[in-house]
């Protein structure tokens, strides 16, 4: 079974635990004492049965489970040894003898079984990893007022039956000696149980951490020179064979009308969706001229997968303030990385990506081979605008021309927030590149589907066969791209369901090459570890995105210094898949739940770790900045699931946030 299977399994066990030692409790307060009976037996069955699916689980990395060892366990466990104790043996007798009952001590100690279970489940969904003493004691607090909660409700006399003289069941038949010493021991449980609580609550105010260094040296300090984002641009001048790629990219509200004839309310680019195509040769400047016309919420441009220098990076907050409406940013960058990106907005990236702030960035390389011999290259990046998807600038499907044997090459970009997946139809074909960079020896495939993440690209390379091909997204025979042989008519075959076909995997997918440093021997390794849980988001306590139980901008920066080689170990305890995005450097993927990857080294800039999946990824900290690390899932952004790598001896003026320093 998988991770996710396992966690989902805990969970309804985790539930049924819950159900069953409240049904008990309720059972045997009604007098169904047979009923109660077995439902206790149920009760510890579950609850023997939750160990199991803990350890498996914990099998799968202490992550998954450190909160339910450590407190959701231990509580139950020893709530429920106290319950079947002082229950489990009046109930037996019960059976016997059906006027005995439950005394309320035994009742009591049953429900708070039950409270106990929901504590640790509670627990689980709000606070999740790492436990805090904070979330401990608030936990073991409010179990014990509720225990001492029902205590007093059915310890209570009930009326009719003091009226009717039966002072056998009322407390005050117990004698006074025993009444206060009760009532002395439920004052000191609630004195107790509130402290604890108070405790628990004034840890939560407590400064977090504003850093973790991964195993490695803190700040440097002492006299050494710091660095602002500031003065980490770009170059003013193109390299010796390249030429200046100038554009303007204006950024407006209004209606932008696609190809196909539909109008969109947008937010755009130069009103165009997606905004103007900026491409060029290795070498090349790109400068690029942001101007804001109405975008009231301030706009950037950042350039995804692209290794700009920190200051041209796009990310308001850490590398410059956005535009606002009548302002302008100017970024400038070398074009010497080759291969298929994209850019978008980075200030408040949901909705504004989602809305047409986006565009894509092709860098080719410097060659001189004729342009005709270059084939058919496609750049298409899908965009989700409410129930409109579009596929480069086309809704539905595109028709082009080739003839039989051209070349051709598919960019595929998915600038939205969810994957999309795509089927080649009618061909073989090699995926030559994963966000931007190349494959060694990538081998062809046929019939597979290509799962792109949210915010990945894949370029698929065919050689045009005698008949039709279709790129198929999303199983949609209404959406993709017919590439059609000149003279090939007649109607369409019907297209396969290409939701069954296997999914391509990168794991072993081309052949091994030497990768720059040795991913075994990191000078910093950090994990992060994603859930969602109570916590402040921009100042408001939010069911969040959480890394280590965090949300932005309270999750600790992550320090590290130039030349460091750096690994990460990214853990999805969640539900949700999560696109994993670090600014500034490609990663290499190393393993994905511990299986190496074997193929071909692959480097990514966004990789999509889904739920209850552990990857492992490295990269040389060679562009020194303060780097913006976040979920891709752009919502999930918003909802707090984003840190920052910071370069030790690099500062930023921008940081409006607690992070400012
Ligand atoms: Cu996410």
């Amino acid at each position: 079974m998988s991770t996710l299977q396992w966690i989902l399994m805990d969970h309804v066990v985790a539930l049924l635990g819950v159900a069953t030692w409240f049904a008990t409790g309720v059972t045997a307060a009604l007098g169904r004492h047979r009923i109660a009976l077995a439902l206790l037996g149920a009760a510890v069955l579950v609850t023997v049965a939750r160990l199991g699916t803990v350890a498996l689980l914990a099998d799968r990395g202490w992550w998954f489970v450190q909160e339910k060892v450590l407190l959701g366990l231990p509580m139950l466990g020893a709530a429920g040894l106290v319950a079947v104790l002082l229950a489990g043996p009046r109930l037996l007798a019960a059976r016997q003898s059906p006027a005995a009952g439950l005394p309320a001590g035994a009742l009591v100690a049953v429900l708070t079984a039950g409270f106990a279970a929901l504590a640790g489940l509670v627990v689980t969904f709000t606070a999740g990893y790492p436990l805090t003493w904070s979330t401990a004691l608030i936990a073991v607090a409010l179990v014990c007022a509720a225990a001492l909660l029902t205590a007093r409700v059915v310890g209570r006399p009930a009326a009719p039956a003091a009226e009717a003289g039966s002072p056998e069941h009322t407390p005050a038949a117990a004698g006074p000696t025993a009444l206060s010493r009760r009532r002395f021991l439920g004052v000191a449980g609630g004195v107790v149980a509130a402290g604890a609580g108070a405790t628990g609550v004034g840890l939560l105010f407590r400064d977090p951490e504003a850093m973790v260094t991964g195993g490695g040296p803190g700040h440097a300090g002492g006299t050494r020179p710091q660095v602002s984002v500031a003065d980490l641009r770009g170059p003013g001048a193109p390299a010796a064979r390249g030429t200046a790629r100038r554009h303007v990219l204006t950024a407006r509200t209004g209606t932008v009308t696609i190809p196909s004839g539909r109008a969109i309310d947008a937010w755009s680019y130069e009103g165009r969706l997606p905004g103007p195509a900026i491409t060029a040769t290795e070498g090349d400047l790109i400068e690029v001229t942001l101007r804001n016309a109405d975008i009231e919420d301030g706009v950037t441009v950042h350039w995804h997968g692209y290794d700009v220098p920190c200051g041209e990076d796009g990310a308001p907050g850490a590398t410059q303030h956005a535009v606002q409406p009548g302002g302008e940013f100017v970024y400038r960058f070398q074009a010497d990385q080759v291969g298929t990106y994209w850019y978008h907005t980075h200030q408040a990236s949901h909705p504004a990506v989602r809305k047409g702030l986006y565009g894509t960035l092709v860098v080719t390389p410097r060659e001189d081979r004729p342009e005709a011999e270059r084939g058919l290259d496609l750049t298409l990046p899908v965009h989700t605008f409410d129930d409109v998807v579009i596929l480069g600038d086309q809704e539905g499907r595109a028709v082009h021309d080739v003839r039989p044997g051209q070349p051709v090459r598919l960019r595929l970009i998915n600038t939205d927030s969810n994957p999309h997946w795509f089927a080649v139809v009618g061909s073989s074909f090699r995926v030559v590149a994963v966000d931007g960079r190349d494959l060694n020896q990538p081998g062809e495939v046929r019939e597979v589907g290509l799962r792109l993440p949210a915010g990945g690209r894949y370029d698929l390379v065919l050689a045009m066969p005698e008949a039709k091909v279709t790129l198929l997204l999303d199983n949609d025979s209404d959406q993709g791209i017919l590439l059609r042989p000149p003279g090939v008519g007649g109607g369409d075959r019907p297209l396969p369901d290409t939701a069954d076909w296997p999914e391509f995997d990168l794991l072993d997918y081309g052949e091994p090459a030497a990768v720059p440093f040795d991913a075994d021997d990191a000078d910093r390794h950090f994990t992060i570890v994603l859930d969602r849980a109570l916590a402040m988001v921009d100042g408001k306590p939010a069911y969040a995105q959480t890394v280590d139980g965090r949300a932005h901008p309270s999750v600790p920066d992550q320090l590290v210094r130039e030349g460091d080689v750096v690994r990460f170990t990214v853990v999805n305890r969640s539900l949700e898949t999560h696109p994993w995005h670090l600014h500034g450097h490609p990663v290499l993927i190393l393993s994905r739940d511990g299986r190496r990857y074997s193929g071909s080294p692959l480097w990514m800039d966004t990789f999509d770790v889904r739920p209850g999946e552990v990857w492992e990824v490295a990269f040389r900290a060679d562009n020194p900045g303060v780097w913006m690390n976040h979920c891709h899932n752009l919502p999930h952004q918003e909802q707090g699931m984003m840190l920052r790598l910071v370069y030790d001896g690099v500062t930023t003026p921008f940081a409006s946030t607690s992070h400012a320093h």
